[in-house]
C-alpha cells in the first residue's frame, strides 16, 4: 500500500468527487426554513450553512462537487450560482446543483441515498475513484485531505468521519457507533435513543458527522443492493451502514483539529437555540471558530455594498456596536449594538437597544425599539417602538416565536400578521 498520507494528498482530493447533500427541511428551524432549505440558512453574519462545507471542499482541493437539492431549494440554488458558479469545466472544476428531477423511475429523493443513487450516471461520468458524501448541514472547519489519506491507509471500503459528543446531545439525533481498536466500526445504530458511551468514557459517545467517503465502484454496488432490498427507507444511516459493516470494512475517522487541542468545531445548528447559540459564540471575544483565518477561508457571495456606518444622531446619540460584527450595507444611526450579528444592509434608526441578537439582511430597525434574543429573519421591517425578547407573553401575543430556551424568531410574515390585527 503506498504511503499516501505525506506526499500524494494532492491526487486524492483530485481523484474525489464530493456530494454534498442539501436536500433536507431542517424542521426544528421552524419558520426560518418556511423558505429555504436548512443549507440555505443564513450564518455567522455573512455566509450560508453550505458555505462551509463547500469551502472546505475547495480548500482541501476537491473540485468536483455535487449538491444535490430538493426540498424548498430556490434560495440555496441562487445563492450557489451566485457564490459558486465560477468553476471552469475546462480546468476540471465543477460546483454542480443535481435538483431532484425523477431521473430514476418516478419518485423525488426518497433518503439520503437515493440522492445519491440517482445520480450514480453523473458521478460515474466523472470517473472519480472515491465518492465523498457530505452533509450540507453542518457549520465545521475540515481538511479533507486527511480523511482520504486515511480512508486508503486503511483499505476502508467505506469511511464515516466521527466526533465525540455528550450522550444526551446524541440521543435521538445523531448515528452512533462502536469502534473496535483500529477504528473498524462493529456497531452503528442510527439515532437511538440510548446511544452506547464509548468504554471508559461514560456519557460521551462516538456520533456520526454525516459525512462519508466510499471507494466509487462499492459505492454503486450497495446503492444497487439497497435499491433491491425490500423494505430499505434508501438511507445511510439506517440501511447502508448497518447493512455493510459485517461483510465490509468500513472505519470510522475520529476528525480532528490539528490547529486546537480540546474538541473540534462542529456544530449542527438544527434548532433556534443551537442555531442562536453557535452565533452568539462568533461575537465572544475568542470564538473557537475562526472566521479570520486566511489559511481556511470560507467563502460566499455578498453583493457590492457600502461600507457600514456608523452615525451620531441629530440628538448626539452614538450610533455604535460592541462584541459585534456588521457586515456591508448596514447603518446604525444613534442606537446601541451588543453581541449581536448583523448580516448586510440591515439598517437601524434612532433611540434603539440591541442585545445578542442575530438580524439577517435587509433588516429595517424602526425607531426606539429594543429587541434582546432575537432572531429577525431577512428584510422584517420592525415598526418604532417594538420590544421583543423582554416579555415572553407579549411576544407570544404579538404571534412570534419562542424558542425552549427564551430565543425570540421574528419573521417578515409574523409582523405582517400583527401589523393587520392591529
Ligand atoms: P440527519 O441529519 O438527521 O442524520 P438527514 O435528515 O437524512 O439525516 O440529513 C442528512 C443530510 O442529507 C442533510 O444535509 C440534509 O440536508 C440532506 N438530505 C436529507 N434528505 C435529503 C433528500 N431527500 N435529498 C437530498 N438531501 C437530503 C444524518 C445521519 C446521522 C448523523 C447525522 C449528523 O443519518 O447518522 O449522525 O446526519 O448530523
Ligand atoms: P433615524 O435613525 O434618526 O431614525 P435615519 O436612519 O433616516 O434616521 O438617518 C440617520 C442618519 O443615517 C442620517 O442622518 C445619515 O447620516 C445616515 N443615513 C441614512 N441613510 C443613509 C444613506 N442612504 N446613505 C448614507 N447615510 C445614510
Amino acid at each position: 500500500m503506498p504511503n499516501y498520507a505525506n506526499r500524494y494528498i494532492s491526487n486524492l482530493t483530485r481523484e474525489t468527487y464530493a456530494l454534498i447533500l442539501a436536500g433536507g427541511r431542517g424542521s426544528r428551524l421552524h419558520e426560518l426554513t418556511e423558505w429555504r432549505a436548512k443549507p440555505a440558512v443564513y450564518f455567522g453574519g455573512k455566509f450560508r450553512i453550505i458555505d462551509f462545507p463547500l469551502s472546505n471542499c475547495i480548500n482541501s482541493g476537491i473540485r468536483r462537487v455535487g449538491i444535490a437539492t430538493q426540498y424548498k431549494s430556490h434560495s440555496l440554488i441562487r445563492h450557489v450560482n451566485r457564490a459558486w458558479g465560477h468553476f471552469k469545466k475546462e480546468l476540471g472544476e465543477s460546483v454542480e446543483i443535481l435538483p431532484a428531477s425523477q431521473r430514476y423511475g418516478d419518485e423525488w429523493y426518497c433518503g439520503t441515498a437515493d440522492a445519491v443513487f440517482q445520480n450514480m450516471d453523473i458521478i460515474r461520468h466523472e470517473l472519480p475513484k472515491y465518492v465523498m458524501i457530505l452533509s450540507g448541514d453542518h457549520v465545521y472547519r475540515m481538511d479533507y485531505g486527511a480523511l482520504l489519506a486515511k480512508h486508503l491507509e486503511t483499505g476502508a471500503d467505506m469511511t464515516v468521519c466521527c466526533i465525540e459528543t455528550d450522550v444526551e446531545e446524541a440521543a435521538n439525533t445523531f448515528g452512533v457507533m462502536t469502534v473496535d481498536n483500529e477504528n473498524r466500526v462493529k456497531r452503528f445504530d442510527e439515532k437511538p435513543a440510548e446511544p452506547t458511551s464509548i468504554p471508559g468514557k461514560k456519557g460521551t459517545c462516538l456520533a456520526s458527522m454525516g459525512n462519508y467517503v466510499f471507494n466509487t465502484e462499492f459505492l454503486f454496488e450497495q446503492l444497487q443492493k439497497d435499491a433491491e432490498r425490500e423494505g430499505s427507507g434508501r438511507d445511510f444511516g439506517h440501511d447502508i451502514i448497518p447493512a455493510i459493516i459485517e461483510e465490509h470494512n468500513v472505519f470510522a475517522y475520529p476528525f480532528r483539529d490539528p490547529s486546537f487541542e480540546g474538541q473540534p468545531y462542529w456544530r449542527d445548528v438544527g434548532t433556534l437555540d443551537s442555531f442562536w447559540e453557535a452565533n452568539m459564540e462568533l461575537v465572544s471575544p475568542e470564538p473557537q471558530l475562526d472566521l479570520y483565518d486566511s489559511s481556511w477561508p470560507i467563502w460566499t457571495y455578498q453583493e457590492q455594498l457600502a461600507p457600514a456606518k456608523f452615525v451620531f444622531d441629530n440628538n448626539e446619540r452614538r450610533g455604535m456596536a460592541v462584541d459585534s460584527t456588521v457586515s456591508g450595507g448596514c447603518i446604525i444611526s444613534g442606537s446601541t449594538v451588543r453581541q449581536s450579528l448583523l448580516f448586510s444592509n440591515v439598517h437601524v434608526h434612532s433611540y434603539c437597544e440591541i442585545d445578542q441578537s442575530v438580524i439577517l439582511p435587509g433588516v429595517v430597525v424602526g425607531r426606539n425599539c429594543k429587541i434582546n434574543k432575537a432572531i429577525i429573519d431577512r428584510t422584517c421591517i420592525i415598526p418604532d417602538n417594538l420590544e421583543i425578547g423582554y416579555n415572553t407573553e407579549q411576544d407570544i401575543a404579538n404571534g412570534f416565536r419562542v424558542s425552549n430556551k427564551g430565543i425570540v424568531l421574528v419573521t417578515r410574515s409574523m409582523l405582517e400578521a400583527l401589523e393587520a390585527k392591529q
